[in-house]
């Protein structure tokens, strides 16, 4: 029987066990062979302002089938990518549930030398790799520092009486012990202001990064010889990712990101990344930022393929 174009664009891209795969229109790979492991983490239960994040995987992974393989340098999908399937029973539970079973698959990509992408998803997924990063065992633990894209600092110890809040995941990954560098924060709380300096926390708020066009960064000598760089959305200006709860005017630019990606990438081994916040459905019909987000992954792939950093 013939398929209808909705049947048809579900279908592309699925893998033979039913599981969508990120530019499985054009790559096929075992999770054995492949460089690059996609994890979807659709948590949405702290979110402030416009909702939607849970939606944020699934459309990635849908506007992924667009992309073309040549991301500008080379073809990172030639190093296999991968979509993981985490348990749909563990991430309908409590958060601690769901950052739980995504930490599990976090530390098992990692641990067998694949690179973990998590989807978001709101930001506290994130805690999921902190804490998969930061386990007993694992080679990247008190070694790894993160590279954060934000307009928000979430470095508050609290939220709205939750720990667990978006608005806190920095701070939870700070007290594991990962040192941060921020870029692009321009919403900060006065407590998160006395905070990054009593703590030295790097950083480069956007006003300064935008008006200077900032595109590269030096990590203090002290910074971890390992990697792991989290990007919400709406660190980027909102004409590139409108979609997403908590837009602040003011962000940086598109090829400003890359620039300052690939400069960190010279100088330490990235090990994984995130990309989160996005939230497809404050905008119906609206693709652009869906797509920029699958993008940006690929590109990121890209820099972490090309990368000859060793620590
Ligand atoms: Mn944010």
């Amino acid at each position: 029987m013939a398929l209808s174009n909705t049947e048809k664009r579900h279908e592309y891209g699925t893998d033979k066990s039913g599981v969508k795969q990120f530019l499985g229109s054009e790559v096929s790979s075992s999770a054995e062979e492949a460089l690059f492991h996609i994890i979807p983490a659709p948590l949405e239960k702290s979110v402030s302002y416009g909702t939607g994040t849970s939606k944020g995987p699934a459309a990635i992974i849908e506007a992924s089938q667009q992309l073309e393989k040549w991301d500008g340098f080379s073809v990172p999908g030639d190093r296999g990518i991968f979509t993981r399937n985490p348990d749909k029973s563990a991430l309908s539970g409590s958060t601690e549930n769901f950052l739980e079973e995504i930490e599990k698959e976090i530390y098992s990509s990692l641990k067998d030398g694949h690179v973990p992408v998590m989807l978001g998803g709101e930001h506290t997924v994130s805690l999921a790799a902190f804490k998969a990063i930061s386990r007993s065992g694992s080679p990247f633990a008190g070694k790894t520092g993160i590279l954060h894209f934000d307009a928000h600092s979430d470095l508050r110890d609290i939220y709205e009486g939750d720990r667990l809040s978006h608005a806190c995941v920095m701070r939870r990954g700070f007290e594991l012990g990962l040192q941060l560098f921020q870029i692009g924060i321009r919403s900060l709380s006065p407590p998160e202001v006395l905070f990054r300096k009593e703590n030295g926390i790097s950083f480069i708020d956007a006003r300064e990064a935008v008006e200077k066009n900032i595109s590269s960064i030096a990590f203090p000598e002290d910074f971890p010889e390992y990697l792991y760089i989290s990007i919400d959305v709406d660190g980027f200006d909102p004409s590139i990712f409108p979609a997403t709860g908590t837009p602040e005017p003011g962000g940086l630019g598109w090829y400003q990101v890359h620039s300052i990606i690939e400069s960190a990438a010279k100088q330490r081994k990235i090990i994984g990344f995130d990309v989160v916040e996005l939230a497809p459905f404050t905008h119906p019909g609206f693709h652009a930022s869906d797509f920029a987000a699958a993008r940006l992954i690929y590109n990121v792939m890209g820099i972490i393929e090309r990368s000859t950093c060793k620590p």
